[in-house]
Order: structure tokens, then sequence, then C-alpha cells
């Protein structure tokens, strides 16, 4: 992993009320048996103290029994809390868990004493944030955190908690150390620009150069999947009215969701539901049936039909089961490629299977539907079914957005010495290229950046 050092203090410098205290509630409001309120900065242990009978400071993460009380002294609730002094804590300041009891009132209650005692309301994100600016870690383990809450899927779980172990931030550290050892190749040229041969062979410096696009663009490669992977695949499941889409659609998701009848036009607005399949999300669409219909309604549900199918990451054709594929179904199915998986439903009504390009599925039985989730999975994540808990992903276009701009800056790079440009001038776009790296890992982040990846936490995280 590259070097990071002064990164913290960096980052860290020019920003107002990054020590003062705050608090939040890190448990969803609800019933529930204990919920915890979170309290960290520099006046941690004098609040806690103040809402805390009996408290100590010390010794450290141990847990210990107290009553929470209001400033009045009138006591809220018997609490388990844990201190955690800095800098070993999540967020390297001193930091307090409180555990109370659930519900509706008691937490709120505490928290509202803690907040009279000095503490402020946490904003979304903020204990993940100060962690990130005291060096506790980089941007894109934040980001792995907000991953695994969010996680609906097992792959999505493993992608992050590998992110979470620095499996991203060690790859493009190493590719920022490739652009530095290029940049020292090449730092021969500019101070001895005379020299015919150098003493650094120029074919070195090709190689090099070639060594790492082809590393960017592997890494890059990660991306449509990886992005997938964070978001869902978008599977659309279509086809003529009746053949039993919202039926298929109710069995993959294991709950009726969607209406079903024997008339066809039944379903007219497209309906989405997140189901995993293989382990792995995806985002299901239920849709219109498609045929010429006179009725307005229908006719605008097959438009909102067409809509999301320009968006699927695959798409689900539904022929009926003893029936070939007519012309326009053929159409269709050719239109989209290799994102089509064509099924032929109702295959307890089918005697004798017709062809072996397609998959017979019964959302009565439910035979053939674990075949589907399989082939699902398989075909929104190919790369990642196969070589799964290997592979080290992309996730965000924030990640592929900075990589890219570093592939563009090594091949300017190449493009101006190939052009005969100054060294000097064409190194600089070695130095855009480190700096976009950087910015992946948040080595040195902009304050806009940090407000779009903090944004979406929840608070208390
Ligand atoms: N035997 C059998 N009947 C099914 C199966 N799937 C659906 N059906 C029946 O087929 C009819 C149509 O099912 P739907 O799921 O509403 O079909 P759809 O494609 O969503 O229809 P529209 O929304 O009108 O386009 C209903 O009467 C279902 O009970 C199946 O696997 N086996
Ligand atoms: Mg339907």
């Amino acid at each position: 992993m590259a070097d990071r050092e002064g990164a913290p203090a960096a980052i860290g410098e020019n920003r107002v009320g990054l020590t003062d205290t705050i608090a939040a509630l890190a448990t969803p409001p609800g019933r529930s048996a204990v919920a915890l309120i979170r309290l960290s900065g520099r006046d941690a242990l004098p609040v806690a103290a103040a809402v805390l009978r009996p408290f100590a400071a010390g010794p450290a993460r141990t847990a210990r029994r107290a009553q929470a009380v209001t400033g009045a002294g009138e006591p809220l609730d018997d609490v388990l809390y844990t201190v955690f002094a800095a800098p070993a804590s999540y967020t390297g300041e001193d930091l307090v868990e409180i555990g109370t009891h659930g519900g509706l009132l008691v937490p709120g209650e505490v928290l509202g004493a803690v907040l009279a005692a000095g503490a402020r309301l946490a904003r979304p994100g903020e204990f993940t944030q100060r962690a990130l600016l005291n060096g506790k870690m980089d941007l894109l383990q934040a980001e792995a955190i907000a991953d695994l809450v969010d996680a609906t899927a097992p792959a999505q779980r493993r992608a992050a908690l590998r992110q979470l172990d620095r499996g991203l931030s060690d790859r493009i550290g190493a590719l920022r150390e490739q652009v530095l050892s290029l940049e020292a190749l090449v730092s021969y040229d500019i101070d001895f620009p005379e020299e015919d041969s150098g003493p650094v062979p120029a074919e070195r410096v090709d190689r090099a150069v070639l060594d790492l696009l082809a590393a960017l663009s592997r890494l890059l490669g990660t991306a449509a999947e990886g992005e997938r992977l964070r978001e869902g695949a978008v599977a659309v499941i279509a086809g003529r009215p009746n053949v039993g889409k919202s039926s298929l659609f109710n069995a993959l998701l294991g709950t009726e969701r969607a209406i079903v009848t024997e008339i066809p036009g039944t379903t007219r607005d497209a309906i989405e539901a997140p189901a995993t399949c293989g382990g792995f999300p995806f985002r299901l669409v239920d849709t219109a049936g498609l045929r010429e219909s006179a009725d307005r309604m229908e006719r605008l549900g097959i438009e909102v039909s067409r809509r999301y199918l320009a968006a699927a990451d695959i798409v689900v054709l539904c022929v009926e089961s003893g029936r070939d594929p007519d012309p326009e179904e053929r159409a269709f199915a050719a239109a989209f490629g290799d994102r089509l998986i064509t099924v032929r439903t109702k295959s307890d009504l089918e005697s004798r299977p017709r062809d072996h390009r397609s998959l017979p599925v019964s959302a009565i039985t439910g035979s053939g539907l674990a075949e589907l989730r399989a082939a699902l999975a398989q075909r929104a994540f190919s790369t990642l079914a196969h070589r799964g808990d290997v592979e080290t992903v992309v996730t965000r276009e924030r990640h592929r957005s900075a990589l890219e701009r570093a592939r563009r800056e090594v091949e300017r790079f190449a493009e101006a010495r190939r052009s005969g440009i100054d060294a000097a001038v064409a190194a600089t776009h070695l130095r855009a290229a480190v700096t976009a790296l950087e910015d992946v890992i948040g080595l040195v982040t902009s304050d806009d950046v940090l407000d779009r990846v903090f944004g979406s936490f929840c608070v208390g995280k």
C-alpha cells in the first residue's frame, strides 16, 4: 500500500467543528430489546459523566452498568456503557457507547439528556467522517462501511468486507506506486535532456507504460459488474399478455407482490422489487404484456415496459410452454443478444420439452426456479460468479471515473513522449494520474466529495 504520511492531518486542516462533541442513536428507532447511543469528541467523557451515575472513564473497553439521568437527576434507564479512549476508538476521538433499553421512548430520552449535557446531534456519517479525518480509515473503507450496512445480498457483503479490508485501497495504492516509479524513470530524461540515450533506455519506459495501462484496464474491467453489484442488476420480465410474467415474478420473490388473473392485460404498470438470486442482488421488474392495444391505460403500461427494457441488465423473455416463439418474439429476443434469458412458462402443462435453448419454469410447482436464479446470477455477474471471492472490484462511479482519468493521463503521457514533447511537460500527465488515484483512496479529498460520500450515510454511523 502507498504511504499515507501526512494525509490525515492534511485532510483535516481548516475544517471547523471537527472535535466538538457529537451524539446520535446508532440503532434504528422502534421497539427492540436494546438501543445504542454513540457519543464522540473532545468532551465525550465529561458529557457522559453528566448523564451516567456512576461514571468512570477507565479502564477503557469495559462494559459497566450505570443509571442514565436527566440534568435534574430523574432516572431514565439502567444502561451499559463502554468508554473507548482516544485514539483507540472508531472515530479516533474519545468515544462512549451507551446501550439503553430499546423502544420508542427511552433511547430518545437518554439521547436528549446527552444533548442537554453539551453534545450536539451528529450529521449523517459524521462518526465515520471523523474516523477518516483522524486516519483510522481511508475513503474507500468508509464507503465500504456504508455498503456493508446497505448490503442485501451475500455477494455485496463479501465485496464490502473485502474493500473494508483494504482490498481496493491496496490495489489502487499499488497502481499509484507504479506511476510514481514511472515518474522516477522519466525524471532522468528531465535532468539530462541533452543525452540522446539517457541512463534509462526508452524501451524500459515503454514497457512500464504498457504494464501500467494494462493494470489500470484490468481494474477498470471490473467496474460494470462492480457497480451492478452495489446497485442490484435490473432484470426485467417481459413477454406477451397472460404468459405468466407476474406469477413468475411472485414466485422469484416468494410473495404475492403482483396481481395475477387469467385475464390478459392484468399488469398495467411496472412493479419493481429487490430479490437475491444465487447470492447476488437483483432488482426484479414485472411489466405489462407486450401487444398492440387500443386501451389507453394498457398502451401507457406498455410504454413503461419499453423504458424498463431499455435500461435492463437482463431481460427474461417469457414464452408459454407448448408454443414456439413467433417471429415477433424471435425478433425481440435477437434485439437483446446476451442480455436475454428465454424461459418457457407454465412448464407443468407441458408434456414434453420442445427446445433446449429455453429454460422450463413453473410458477405453480416451482420447478425450474432454482435454475433460473442461477442463470440470472451467472449472466448478470459472470466474472464475479466465476472468480467470486478472489476478485477486487470497483463498485462506484466515483472510483471508475477517477481510474478512467488516470488511464487517460497515462495515455496522454505516452502520446506526448511519442511526439517528442519536452519530457518535463509530458511528465505533468503522470502527476495528474497520481492525483486521480489519490482521489480514489481519499488521500486528498475535497469537501464536496466528502459531503457526497457521507451524505448517503445514516445518522449514527
Ligand atoms: N398451470 C400454470 N398456470 C400458470 C402458471 N403461471 C401463471 N399461470 C396462470 O396464467 C394466467 C396468467 O398469469 P399472470 O401471471 O397474470 O400472467 P401475466 O403474464 O402477468 O399476464 P399480464 O399481466 O396480463 O400480461 C393466470 O391464470 C395464472 O394462474 C404456471 O406456472 N402454471
Ligand atoms: Mg402480469
